[in-house]
């Protein structure tokens, strides 16, 4: 199946990644659903969504504080950097990632729609103006208005940047392959995104997950490993 996948991408004039934060795992950042996943010791609902913006801000704070600061020493795998390559070598044409840690930009992706945002970036919850990390990890709070900050990250309850939703879906449908790596597929609206594919749909996934179905060729294993192995074939 590794080399009908590597054949499919070689014919393919237009190849598409989608990502989710299985491929972060191997740098060391948790993912959201699996047994040491985020969502096993905290409710999204209190930390990621526009409620906990309001109803406890310290508590929404505290969390991406500790996600920014767990960035600090991370860097891209092999898997990372095989996708940046396969880029430059025009095997790829755009990465669209659910993750918000900018490891596909770190390794040297250009072409990267961030769907949910990122928590690299941060601006005010009132006036929009961007701040720097650092400022919102002193806890400081909005210099033009006083009001709280936050990263520019999606949060439950609040739609996609229409750019990047945009770019991701237009590139979905017509594109010859997709590659859908490291996800659940659990979250609304990205879940829908692998149903828009036309062309041939490869999962590449640790796990088996109940909500990827439909797919041409499914690829169990870590994303490292699975990419190291597809690019031996290319
Ligand atoms: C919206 C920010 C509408 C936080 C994130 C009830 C039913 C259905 C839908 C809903 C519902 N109630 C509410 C909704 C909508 C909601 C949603 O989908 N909820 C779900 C959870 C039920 N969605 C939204 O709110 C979205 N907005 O719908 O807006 C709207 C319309 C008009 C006006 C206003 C609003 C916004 C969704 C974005 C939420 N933000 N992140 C943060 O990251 O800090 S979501 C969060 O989940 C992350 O971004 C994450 O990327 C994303 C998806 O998770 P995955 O990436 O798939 O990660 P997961 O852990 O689940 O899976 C990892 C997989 O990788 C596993 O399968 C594992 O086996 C595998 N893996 C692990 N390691 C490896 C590996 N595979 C390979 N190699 C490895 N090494």
């Amino acid at each position: 199946m590794m080399e009908t996948v590597a054949s499919w991408m070689k014919e393919s004039t237009s190849t598409v990644v989608l990502t989710g934060a299985g491929m972060s795992t191997e740098s060391g950042i948790p993912d959201f659903r699996s047994k040491s996943g985020w969502w096993k010791s905290i409710d999204p609902r209190t930390v990621a969504s526009v409620e906990s913006l309001t109803d406890d801000y310290a508590l929404f704070r505290e969390f991406y504080q500790l996600r920014i600061e767990a960035l600090h020493d991370i860097e891209p795998h092999v898997g990372h950097r095989i996708l940046a390559r396969w880029e430059q070598q025009g095997y790829v044409q755009l990465i669209a990632t659910q993750n918000v840690d900018q490891l596909h930009q770190l390794a040297g992706s250009k072409n990267v729609a961030e769907l949910h945002g990122n928590i690299v970036t941060i601006r005010c919850t009132s006036c929009n103006k961007p701040h720097s990390k650092e400022h919102f990890l002193n806890n400081a709070v909005c210099t033009y208005c006083t009001n709280h900050l936050r990263p520019n990250v999606v949060l439950f309850g609040e739609t996609l940047p229409q750019d990047a939703w945009n770019r991701a879906l237009n590139a979905i449908q017509h594109a010859d392959v997709v590659l859908v790596i490291g996800t659940s597929l659990e979250v609304y609206p990205v879940n829908q995104l692998p149903m828009m594919a036309r062309g041939k749909l490869v999962y590449i996934n640790l796990e088996l997950e109940t909500h990827a179905t439909g797919f041409d060729a499914v690829l169990q294993g870590s994303a490292g490993e699975i990419l190291t192995q597809l690019d031996a074939y290319l």
